[in-house]
């Protein structure tokens, strides 16, 4: 049974994405974007004043990566409180009010499941790769903006195998489909992944600043602010080369190089290592009421 205080099956998301898309009217609807390898749904939630578009939109995708399973869970917190509180809370109002929200809680969906029912340190998808007897591709690895640059494998064995071509996954190509469709109104992608506790900005295939590094080092900031009055939590702040690592074909760099959105991250949620990937149910609040409020501060930055 669907719970935000545990981690959820894959069908079950969906199946309470359609019943709190249902129960909040005109200010929401459901898009199913695309079906994964095995055939399970991609179903993205609207969330905006009403059912005609706002000029400006943030995309929150989350479970690009199967095991970072905090991740998912801190979208359907996000979506429960921009859903639930619209009447009660004048913060929740006004940033949906002036912002159309284009959430996907499960981006890769056979990894996740797999996760759960096989292995749980799954990372990739769950393609087929024509001569290996390995499963899957990264799905950050797999987008068509500096393709294998740096940072990703060629091995369909590696779990950053960046898959035969850019876009080989139809979870990925769904994506991409979907934010060009309304590339015109978005300011601001987010991905969230886990561990570290960063928030990270392009670029990943470089140690190059984007030119409007500032504008996106400040909204960075303000985010970060937002997770510490929450719990305390530090999350470092900058480019994903220059903090992290270079890794060239994720999705925040083809965000901001293709798609043209400016305000493009990636967060790295709780924690710094400790549980990493397997995070305990009994940290599942606290970090998504953290991310939540780092994510109001970011959108408020830019409204
Ligand atoms: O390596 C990744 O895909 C991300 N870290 S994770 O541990 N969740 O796998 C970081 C991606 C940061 N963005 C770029 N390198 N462009
Ligand atoms: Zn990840």
């Amino acid at each position: 049974a669907f719970s935000l205080t545990q981690y959820n099956r894959h069908d079950d998301i969906n199946d309470w994405l359609d019943s709190t898309a249902s129960s909040c009217g005109s200010r929401c609807s459901i898009e199913n974007i695309g079906t994964s390898t095995n055939g399970r749904t991609l179903k993205v939630i609207k969330i905006g004043k009403s059912s005609s578009s706002n000029s400006k939109a943030i995309w929150v995708d989350a479970g690009i990566h199967a095991r970072e399973w905090i991740s998912p869970a801190a979208s359907l917190y996000l979506i429960d409180k921009l859903v639930n509180s619209y009447n009660s809370d004048s913060t929740v109002r006004s940033l949906v009010d002036a912002f159309d929200w284009y959430i996907l809680p499960s981006s890769n969906p056979d990894g996740y499941e797999y996760s759960y029912v096989y292995d749980r340190l799954w990372r990739k998808t769950r393609s087929r790769n024509s001569g290996s007897s390995c499963f899957g591709a990264d799905p950050n690895r797999n987008w068509d903006y500096k393709w294998m640059l740096t940072g990703a494998s060629s091995n369909p064995c590696s779990d950053t195998y960046a898959g035969s071509i850019a876009f080989s996954e139809p979870e990925t190509t769904a994506m991409k489909d979907f934010m060009l469709s309304k590339s015109s109104s978005l300011n601001m992608y987010i991905s969230i992944h886990a561990y570290g506790q960063y928030i990270l900005t392009p670029w990943g295939y470089t140690e190059d600043l984007p030119s409007d590094y500032n504008d996106l080092e400040y909204v960075g900031n303000e985010g970060a602010a937002g997770i510490r009055g929450v719990n305390g939590r530090s999350f470092t702040v900058g480019s994903s080369t220059r903090v992290l690592y270079a890794a060239a074909g994720a999705s925040d760099d083809w965000a901001k190089a293709v798609a043209g959105i400016k305000y493009s991250y990636t967060l790295e949620l709780r924690d710094t290592g400790y549980w990493g990937f397997v995070l305990p149910v009994s940290q599942i609040t606290p970090a998504c009421e953290e991310t939540y409020a780092g994510i109001v501060r970011m959108a408020q930055a830019i409204m």
